[in-house]
């Protein structure tokens, strides 16, 4: 059995110091190692960001594409081919602004993969600016000195509304937490949305004080009512798998087709 630390790569993270996206590397590897992953039987799908280096990180297959565009790939690949284990992964400016459509729909059509989002309410890697995720009121970014002034997106309650059947919440700080809510996503058959609170230390340094207020909430659930219920009233700082429903993965109605059927299908 392979040790997390066999699935790290030889390339170095340039991340700042103490930035969360180091603890979301260590707890992906840690869940490689629990699930006896082959290294060559994963791959990461990234956008851009700070986040989005993570692929480099990691050995395994990586892709690190074209910003806000991780999941079109990913489930583009997953289709493709079907016996991978495929993780989308990236920050909530990717996901959730340019990548936003790609959220929703991918929720909805119920690809087994797996969306890891390192959300840290900021877009990190071109300086700090608001991203949707950001508090209304943050006023530390000259583009916005008097805060967004727009309400935070919902990714959990978005996630459920579109239709993803395995939504959960870990925080950096906490890799080891991560690491078995990781392991439960990518166990899970269909479109796993796993939101992790990972700090930027360099836009957010006030993103320290989540260690105090983040809390464990056991209040998994296959009812849609009752998750949307508990998500109505979150308040963002809850970790834990929250829904787990599984659906008919897309695609329903057709037999997988393996590459070279696509390859013929695509003949002139
Ligand atoms: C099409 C396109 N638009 C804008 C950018 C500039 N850009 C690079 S990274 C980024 C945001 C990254 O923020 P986030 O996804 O939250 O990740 P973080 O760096 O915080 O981990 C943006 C807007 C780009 N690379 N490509
Ligand atoms: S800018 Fe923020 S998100 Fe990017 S590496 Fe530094 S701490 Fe991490």
């Amino acid at each position: 059995m392979l040790k997390a630390k066999d699935y790290k790569s030889d390339v170095k993270p340039i991340w700042c110091p103490g930035c969360g996206h180091y603890s979301v590397l260590n707890a992906i590897t840690k869940a490689f190692s629990a699930l006896e992953q082959a290294p060559e039987s994963s791959v990461l799908v990234s956008g851009i960001g700070c986040s989005s280096r993570l692929p480099a990180y990691v050995n395994s297959y990586g892709f690190h594409g074209v910003h806000g565009r991780a999941l079109p790939v990913a489930a583009g690949l997953k289709v493709a081919r079907p016996e991978l284990n495929v993780i989308a992964l990236g920050g909530d400016g990717d996901g959730f602004s340019i990548g936003g459509n790609h959220f929703i729909h991918a929720c909805r059509r119920n690809v087994n993969i797996v969306y890891v989002v390192m959300d840290n309410e900021v877009y990190g890697m071109t300086k700090g600016q608001a991203s949707p995720t950001t508090p209304e009121h943050w006023d530390h970014s000259k583009l916005t000195p008097h805060g967004p002034e727009v309400r935070p997106f919902q990714p959990c309650a978005i996630a459920l509304a579109a239709g993803a059947s395995f939504i959960a919440r870990g925080h950096s700080g906490d890799p080891n937490g991560l690491a078995k809510i990781l392991y439960d996503a990518v166990q899970h058959p269909g479109f796993a949305f796993v939101q992790v609170l990972s700090q930027c230390v360099t836009f957010c340094p006030e993103q320290a004080q989540w260690k105090d207020i983040v809390h464990l909430e056991e209040v998994c659930t296959a009812d849609p009512v009752a998750a949307a219920n508990f998500l109505h009233g979150d308040d963002g700082f809850a970790k834990g798998v929250f829904y787990r429903n599984p659906r008919p993965v897309w695609p329903v109605t057709h037999e997988q087709q393996g590459s070279s059927d696509i390859r013929r299908g695509f003949a002139l």
